[in-house]
């Protein structure tokens, strides 16, 4: 039997999940789930990292965002669907891996340097060592690949680098300590902007509500939200004009979300007179692509002791092969076993 490929992935529970989260990654699991072997992780050690008071809500965004993987299709039978913190071994191979990683590598991080700067003067320590523990992550189940959106493309490679540095120091050609993994980032949604401003990616910790559609927005806020969002003021609707971003991030929108390819849009669009006549037809994509996600939703939810046995059984699963590595770790790095 051929063993199928491995594939990785997660999304921090730092509030409601948004179509950026979507599109850049959960959609893209759920549609290649067949074809790998799956682990999708909840990651909430990755979402203290944020400033915000976190720790009322970090148990229920835990729940809330496993339960709209499954909403959204992920299928526990095919997938191991579980919580990051639940498996100590993460937080174990990351300190191995503090030290061995470069401090500037660190230091060059895009998304810590962004973040960094809404932090203010209280830049924690774990947002600088976030990638980190996402290398972590990966290299604990030795995945093939990581279907994530284009921000965390920078940190894939650092992974990389993590990989091949234990690699040279403490594995041998014949047996390396770590595969090393690909991302896999698919073009169209790997990067949805803001509904407020075209020129910043859609993000769960904007402050503003109105810069992002959460997969769990009922009809009238996605209708309020569109209408409200950024456009602006030039004749026509067009893709790929640099000068107009926000039109180029709702006409993506809506071709991803129809099905549509981009000649389709195009020439859907030329008898248009304005946004006017374009964001209906966007209203009622977004509220038919989310309407089945939310009803599956409601199901898992309510459905007494389900998610918990999903998480539990995610749990056995993924320990196994999580402890396993990192006892082939500790044993090459010389740690009495
Ligand atoms: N705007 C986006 N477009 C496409 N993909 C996106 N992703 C995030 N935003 C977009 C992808 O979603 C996955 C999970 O992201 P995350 O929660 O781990 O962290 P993030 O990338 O920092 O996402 P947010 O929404 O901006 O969260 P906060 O504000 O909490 O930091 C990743 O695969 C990411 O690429």
């Amino acid at each position: 039997m051929i063993q199928k490929k491995r594939v990785l992935s997660g999304v921090q529970p730092t509030g409601n999940l948004h179509i950026g989260n979507y599109l850049g990654a959960i959609r893209n699991w759920v549609e290649s789930q067949a074809e790998y072997e799956n682990f999708f992780c909840v990651v909430d050690l990755h979402a203290i990292t944020g400033s915000g008071n976190y720790r009322l809500e970090l148990a229920e965004n835990t729940r809330r965002t496993a339960a709209l993987y499954i909403a959204s299709g992920i299928d526990p039978e095919l997938s191991t669907v579980f919580v990051q913190s639940h498996i100590s071994a993460h937080a174990e191979l990351a300190w191995l891996f503090n030290c061995i990683t470069p401090l500037n590598w660190l230091e060059r991080m895009i998304q810590f340097k962004e973040k960094a700067l809404k932090q203010g003067e209280n830049v924690n320590v774990g947002l600088l060592d976030y990638p980190v523990l996402m290398a972590a992550d990966i290299l604990l189940y030795q995945a093939d690949y990581v279907p994530v959106g284009e921000d965390q493309k920078q940190h894939l490679e650092l992974t990389r680098d993590i990989a091949v540095r234990i690699n040279d120091q403490f594995g041998n050609k014949t047996h390396p300590v770590f595969k090393l993994p690909n991302p896999l980032i698919r073009k169209e949604g790997a990067r949805v902007m803001s509904l407020i401003d075209g020129n910043s990616k859609m993000s769960k910790s904007d402050p503003s509500d109105f810069s992002r559609i959460h997969l769990l927005d009922n009809p009238d806020a996605i209708a309020k939200k569109i209408k409200k969002c950024k456009t602006d003021a030039e004749r026509g609707l067009e893709f790929d004009n640099p000068n107009r971003p926000e039109s180029h991030n709702l006409l993506s929108l809506y071709m991803i979300l129809a099905g549509k390819t981009k000649e389709q849009v195009i020439s859907e669009c030329e008898t248009m007179r304005g946004w006017g006549d374009f964001k209906p037809l966007l209203i009622e994509t977004i509220i038919a692509t989310l309407q089945p996600i939310q009803t599956k939703y409601a199901e898992v939810i309510n459905e007494s002791g389900y998610l918990d046995q999903v998480l539990a059984n995610g749990r056995e699963k993924a320990a196994e092969i999580a402890f396993d590595t990192l006892k082939s770790v500790k044993s090459a790095m010389g740690f009495l076993i």
